[in-house]
């Protein structure tokens, strides 16, 4: 299996100095990719990884002009490992060490037993957040609510930053006509999906507060997340 990792990325120099070698350096019996998609972080993260690729062949980078928002990111990462990478296999992850890189064995665990997107759940028995604040949990945990109401996604984690997608279940989705730039890329993708009659599989995971730096989840995005479950409840499977 040939299984690419995408990690958007926007001033996490400090991060992927530890987090490009630990998923890259874990034995998971197959062939392994990370591909980060830098929006030109004002900290140079794109820097960091170019010297980071003098140790690993198999770390790329797609570096783009400015911020374009984290759906913006991953459109151009899937579209980029999907033309260039061959993968059987891609996976989201935040680039901030929230996403334990321990985890992804048991993503591509439920992706061979069969499911098209498999999702690093934190709302199902044995998932959790570790080190959110109130304002964070309660964002987290009401955009979950809303999404669920307004789209009936038998889903119960819809805003999961970590999953990991079957190549042929994106290739079925036409990852242009999505119209969403930022965090609301993961219902819309996910709605998408779901649509196209998707085996959807969640995967208990605790996520934990990020190593360094801070969160780019700005109001802009909270909007567009919102508007985005509306649009989303006028279309049905
Ligand atoms: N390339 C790119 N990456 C982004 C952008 N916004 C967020 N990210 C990355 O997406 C991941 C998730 O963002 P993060 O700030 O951790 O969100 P949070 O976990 O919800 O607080 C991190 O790796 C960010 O660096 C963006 O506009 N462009
Ligand atoms: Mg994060």
């Amino acid at each position: 299996m040939n299984v690419c990792v995408i990690l958007p990325t926007y001033n996490e120099r400090e991060n992927v100095k530890q987090l490009v070698p630990s998923i890259l350096r874990s034995d998971l019996s197959c062939e392994l990719h990370v591909l980060v998609v830098d929006d030109n972080s004002p900290d140079c993260t794109a820097d960091e990884i170019r010297y980071l690729q003098k140790t690993f062949q198999k770390l790329h980078l797609l570096q783009r002009e400015k911020k374009q928002g984290l759906g913006a990111a991953y459109i151009a990462g899937f579209k980029h490992a999907l033309a260039t990478l061959a993968p059987d296999v891609l996976l989201e992850m935040d680039a901030d060490f929230s996403h334990d890189p321990a985890d992804i064995p048991r993503l591509l665990a439920a992706i061979r037993q069969g499911a098209g997107l498999a999702i690093g759940s934190r709302y199902i028995p044995g998932g959790g957040i570790v080190g959110w604040n109130r304002w964070r949990r309660s964002v987290s945990g009401g955009g979950n609510l809303v999404s669920r109401m307004f789209t009936r996604l038998p889903v119960k984690d819809c805003t999961a930053g970590f999953r990991a997608w079957r190549a042929s279940t994106l290739r079925s989705i036409d990852l242009d006509s999505l119209g969403v730039s930022g965090y609301a890329f993961q219902i819309s993708i996910l709605h998408a999906a779901w649509r196209r009659g998707c085996v959807i599989k969640e995967v208990p995971v605790k996520f934990t507060e990020r190593r360094q730096g801070t969160s780019k989840l700005g109001w802009k995005d909270i909007a567009e997340f919102f508007m985005t479950a509306f649009r989303l409840a006028f279309l049905r499977r």
